[in-house]
C-alpha cells in the first residue's frame, strides 16, 4: 500500500493501517519540520472523535472538549448560541498542526511507521496490464514501489488525482466570490468563539490554544497580502466587530483564501482512492475540510483492512459511493453557513433580499429549538 501525502489524511489512514497489523510506506515531498508546523483547523469534531475512540486512538491524539458556544455578532450585537447537549461525544479542541504532530509520533516515533519526507516527482502506474506502481525520487536515486493499493491523500494540487485520465471524474465546482483574509495572532479569544457579521463584511475569532487564534476577514477574491498590512487588519476586526478597546496583537501568519467548494466524483479508479482535499474541498467557514478527510480515511482504512486480511475487496469497490452522501451532506452545510454569515452582512454581493434572509435563518437558530438542534447535529458531523 502506498499513501501520497503526510497531511491529516494520509498520517490518520497510516495510523489505522498500522495499528491493524496492515504495511503502508507514505510519500511527502515536503520534509517533517515544515509539516508539523502548517497551521488551519482547530476542532476535530465528535463525529471524528467517536472515530478515534472507536481505533483506540482519542486521548493519544486530542486535547480536552471545546466550548460549546458561539458568539453570532450582528454589527456589534451579539447573540450566544449554545450546543445543544445530548451527553453524547463532545467535539475536542485539536489544531490541525497538534494532531499531525501527535499523529508522526505515533506513526513514526512509537510505532516505527515508514514515512519517507523530501520525495519528488511522485509518478502513479495504475493502468489494466500489470501491477499498479509509485515511482519517486530522492536524495538517493529513483525508486519503485509496486503495490496491491495507492491512495491520495496529497491536497487539492496533488498528483493522484492529476493521473486519472480525462473524461473520468466530474468535478463539481462552486465559487463564492470573495476570499477570507485569514491571520494567526497572539491573541487568545477572551469569552466565547465569534462568527461576526457586519455591514463592512464577515469577521470571525476562533480559538487556536492559550495564546493564540485565528480571525477571519472577508475580503475581495483579486486582495493579496500586500493589501492587508498588520494595523489595517486590526482596524478592520475593531470596525467590524464594533469593538475600539481591541488592541494590536502580533500577527504570526496571514494568507487570502478563495472561497470555494469542490467535489470530484468517483473518489477511485481502479486501485487508487482519493480521500481528503485530493476529492473535495468545503469553504471554511463550516469548519468541515480536515473533518471529512477524516471521515473519508475512517471508511477507506476498514475497507483496506478488509481488502487485505479477508481479501473481500467489497468495501473498496463501493468506497466513493459510500462516502459521498455524507461529503454532499456537509457541502450543504458549508454552503449554508457561508451564504448566511455573508449575506447577513455587507449587501454589496447578493442584495438587501438576500441580506434579510439571511438574518431570519440567524433568528432560526435561536427561535426553534429545532433547528438548534439540527444545528448542532450538523456541527458535530452527527447528522
Ligand atoms: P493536506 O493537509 O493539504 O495534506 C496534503 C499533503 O500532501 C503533500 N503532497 C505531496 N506529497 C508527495 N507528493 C506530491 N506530489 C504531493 N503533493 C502534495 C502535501 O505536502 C501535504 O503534506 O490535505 P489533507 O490531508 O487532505 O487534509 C485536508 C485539510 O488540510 C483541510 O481540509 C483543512 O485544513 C481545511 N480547513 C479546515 N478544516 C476543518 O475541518 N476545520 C477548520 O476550521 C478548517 N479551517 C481549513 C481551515 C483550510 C484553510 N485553508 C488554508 C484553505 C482554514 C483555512 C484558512
Amino acid at each position: 500500500m502506498v499513501i501520497i501525502g503526510a497531511g491529516v489524511a494520509g498520517l490518520t489512514l497510516a495510523t489505522f493501517l498500522r495499528r491493524s497489523g496492515v504495511s503502508c510506506i507514505v510519500l511527502e515531498r515536503r520534509d517533517r519540520a515544515t509539516i508539523e508546523v502548517r497551521q488551519r483547523a482547530g476542532v476535530v469534531e465528535a463525529r471524528g472523535v467517536q472515530m478515534f475512540e472507536r481505533w483506540g486512538l482519542a486521548d493519544k491524539l486530542l486535547a480536552g472538549p471545546v466550548a460549546h458556544t458561539i458568539d453570532y455578532r450582528i454589527n456589534g450585537v451579539g447573540r450566544i448560541f449554545g450546543v445543544v447537549a445530548d451527553g453524547g461525544s463532545q467535539s475536542r479542541f485539536c489544531t490541525q498542526q497538534m494532531l499531525v504532530n501527535n499523529l508522526l509520533r505515533e506513526l513514526v516515533d512509537v510505532m516505527s511507521g515508514d514515512v519517507r519526507f523530501n520525495v519528488a516527482d511522485v509518478m502513479i502506474r495504475n493502468d489494466l496490464n500489470g501491477r499498479p506502481a509509485v515511482t519517486y525520487s530522492d536524495a538517493r536515486g529513483e525508486h519503485e514501489l509496486a503495490c496491491g493499493y495507492i491512495v491520495g491523500c496529497d491536497g487539492n494540487r496533488g498528483v493522484s488525482r492529476a493521473s486519472i485520465p480525462d473524461g473520468v471524474l466530474t468535478s463539481y465546482t462552486h465559487e463564492f466570490g470573495y476570499a477570507w483574509l485569514a491571520a494567526l495572532v497572539e491573541a487568545p479569544v477572551v469569552g466565547h468563539p465569534i462568527m461576526g457579521v457586519s455591514d463592512r463584511g464577515f469577521v470571525a475569532q476562533l480559538p487556536r490554544g492559550p495564546k493564540m487564534s485565528r480571525y477571519y476577514l472577508q475580503c475581495a477574491l483579486n486582495d493579496g497580502l500586500a493589501d492587508w498590512p498588520d494595523q489595517r487588519i486590526w482596524d478592520e476586526i475593531r470596525l467590524r466587530l464594533r469593538e475600539q478597546t481591541i488592541e494590536n496583537a502580533a500577527v504570526h501568519d496571514k494568507d487570502v483564501v478563495p472561497l470555494r467548494c469542490v467535489v470530484h466524483v468517483p473518489m477511485q479508479y481502479r486501485n487508487l482512492f482519493l480521500a481528503g482535499d485530493a476529492a473535495h474541498l468545503a469553504s471554511p467557514t463550516g469548519a468541515k475540510g480536515m473533518n471529512l478527510a477524516l471521515y473519508d480515511v475512517d471508511v477507506l482504512a476498514q475497507a483496506l483492512v478488509r481488502a487485505v486480511r479477508d481479501r473481500d475487496e467489497t468495501g473498496l469497490t463501493n468506497y466513493s459511493d459510500t462516502v459521498l452522501p455524507h461529503i454532499w451532506k456537509y457541502q450543504e452545510f458549508s454552503v449554508w453557513m457561508t451564504d448566511t454569515m455573508h449575506d447577513a452582512g455587507d449587501p454589496t454581493q447578493h442584495g438587501t433580499f438576500r441580506q434579510m434572509i439571511a438574518r431570519a435563518r440567524l433568528d432560526n437558530l435561536f427561535e426553534s429549538s429545532t433547528a438548534a438542534r439540527l444545528h448542532t447535529e450538523l456541527q458535530r458531523g452527527l447528522n
